[in-house]
């Protein structure tokens, strides 16, 4: 018997051809001209989602729509464009992709760390248009030793880019709900962390719980000498807040991966000199694709064979 899985936006060839291959059936709302006509159609016997963070959310309306829907199967880590608090009141199992990607992430902070301070991307650019023979690009103003680091979200990616950090020298403070067991310094008061250090990294997840954690009284305890990476969510950082603080200079400058109206970019910030701004490439290496897209399609296979999924949230 086949089993119907909706499909919420395109996803690599590892999703649906594995899914195809046992057996499944595959609805792609992207796809469908009318999105009421479709769904009022397949609605019925659709019993598992294959959703992501850059697709349409999963919210409640839809979530009712489906009255035999089982499971709910994210790729990526961060799962807020799922209402998993109601998905779990109707019983309904939601998945994401953990671990597979923590390394691909925090690589990407410890880059984008680097790229800022020592303005790396700055500097190829003077290289490339032809600038070095007249004068030798300017001295950075900051350097990375003896900076100090806090992180604000200390989950798997937190925790792996501390690690990386610690190989850097770098004094290690972090920021969440929770202590833990680990041998870094815990704030639980965001402002009084960024007080304390020089370079802020987010990496905590998205949702209301943490929307503009980093606002414009975090950013001034920053300081004028510090830098925020950000490797999370957009949300995290109040957007306006923060153009105003690298066009003020109360902050140095600032990495970013992640924003708040991806795939939009304000042009202010983009006229920032002082902010390196990454594309959310974070985990977008095929490498690290393929292992999330192979997480995806086992959690609904092993569901549908086992009653089982790999990695529930
Ligand atoms: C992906 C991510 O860019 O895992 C996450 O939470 O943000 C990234 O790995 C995203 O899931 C792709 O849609």
């Amino acid at each position: 018997m086949t089993i119907d899985i909706l499909m919420t936006g395109p996803m690599m060839a590892i999703v649906e051809d594995g899914l195809g291959a046992a057996g499944h059936t595959i609805h792609r709302l992207w796809q469908a001209p009318d999105r009421e006509a479709f769904l009022a159609e397949i609605a019925p016997k659709i019993r598992g989602i294959a959703t992501s963070y850059a697709h349409a959310r999963v919210d409640p309306a839809l979530i009712d729509r489906l009255p035999a829907l089982e499971i709910i199967s994210n790729f990526g880590v961060g799962y807020e464009n799922i209402d998993a608090a109601y998905a779990k009141s109707r019983g309904i199992v939601v998945t994401n992709t953990p671990d597979v990607l923590t390394d691909e992430t925090a690589d990407t902070a410890m880059g984008l760390l680097l790229m800022t301070v020592r303005e790396l991307s700055r500097a190829e650019r003077y290289l490339r248009a032809g600038r070095w023979p007249q004068a030798p690009y300017p001295l950075t103003p900051a350097s990375l030793t003896d900076r100090r680091l806090g992180i604000y979200g200390l989950g798997r990616v937190g925790k792996a880019i501390a690690r990386r950090a610690e190989a850097f020298n770098m004094p290690i403070a972090y920021c969440g709900r929770t202590r833990q067991d680990v041998p870094w310094r815990y704030h639980a008061s965001l402002v009084e962390m960024a007080r304390d250090v020089d370079v802020l990294v987010a990496a905590a997840p998205g949702g209301a719980a943490t929307r503009h954690a980093v606002d414009a009284e975090v950013l001034e305890a920053l300081g004028p000498t510090g830098i925020l990476v950000n490797v999370g969510r957009g949300s995290l950082v109040d957007t306006e807040a923060l153009i105003e603080a690298l066009e003020s200079r109360a902050i140095l400058a600032a990495g970013l991966d992640v924003y708040e109206d991806e795939p939009r970019v304000p042009e202010r910030l983009i006229a920032c000199d002082n902010a390196v701004l990454l594309p959310h490439v974070g985990s977008a290496s095929i490498p690290t694709r393929e292992a999330m897209a192979r997480l995806t399609r086992d959690n609904l296979l092993g569901w549908f064979r086992e009653g089982r999924a790999l990695t529930a949230v």
